[in-house]
């Protein structure tokens, strides 16, 4: 509530046109949901409706809501130490779906346990499908703010052989 009583500042500006819809969730194995709440705070205030499918996502629950919701960009998030693991078998299952090859993807948090010290696997998950790899003490939210900026506008550069170049 302002002073006056009227109406909250927290509130999202009602007048402004959405950009489109971001799904954000996290994997299978991940129960931490804080994250996720962070991110979609931060994404609509980039002026995108979010979807928030929450913690523990079924590989089968996530394919099938972003076929359904054709979202703008998909942001998986993971911090439990699974994330280069579940980021590898998920991107190939949501790539797999037509609908969604060209769909910007990314990936960010605590990736592994090494505290971002071991940054090989993060060219395997752009080999994999990924758009953007944000990896906690390599990439941070800055980043990642610079690449929404662009990314849905700019697409994904499909190859001939279906693989995609970020
Ligand atoms: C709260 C918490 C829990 C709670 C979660 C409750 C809930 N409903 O969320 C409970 C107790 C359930 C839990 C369980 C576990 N946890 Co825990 N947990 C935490 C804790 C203390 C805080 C996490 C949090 O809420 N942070 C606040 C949010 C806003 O920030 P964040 O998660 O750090 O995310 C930030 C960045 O990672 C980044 N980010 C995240 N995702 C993305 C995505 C993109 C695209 C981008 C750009 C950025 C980004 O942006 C965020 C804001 O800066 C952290 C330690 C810590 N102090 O951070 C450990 C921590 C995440 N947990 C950890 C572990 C190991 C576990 C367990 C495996 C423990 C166990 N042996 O059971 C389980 C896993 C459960 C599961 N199935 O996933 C480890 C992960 C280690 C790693 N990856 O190297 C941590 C780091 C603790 C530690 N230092 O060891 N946990």
């Amino acid at each position: 509530m302002t002073e006056s009583g009227s109406e909250s500042e927290l509130e999202p500006p009602q007048n402004e046109v959405s950009k489109g819809t971001v799904v954000v969730t996290t994997m299978a194995s991940d129960s931490h949901t804080w994250n996720l709440v962070f991110l979609q705070l931060l994404i609509e205030e980039l002026g995108y409706d979010v979807v928030n499918l929450g913690p523990c996502v079924p590989d089968d629950l996530l394919v099938r809501e972003c076929r359904g919701i054709a979202p703008a960009m998909v942001v998986i998030s993971s911090v439990n130490g699974h994330g280069y693991q579940e980021g590898m078998r998920v991107i190939g299952k949501l790539r797999e779906a037509g609908e969604l090859v060209a769909t910007p993807m990314v990936i960010g948090g605590k990736l592994g346990i090494s505290g971002g010290e071991d940054t090989g696997h993060i060219d395997e998950l752009m080999a994999a499908g990924f758009d953007g790899v944000f990896q906690d003490g390599v990439s941070g939210v800055a980043d990642f703010q610079k690449f929404i900026e662009t990314a849905p506008t700019k697409g994904r550069q499909i190859t001939e052989t279906s693989g995609a170049t970020a």
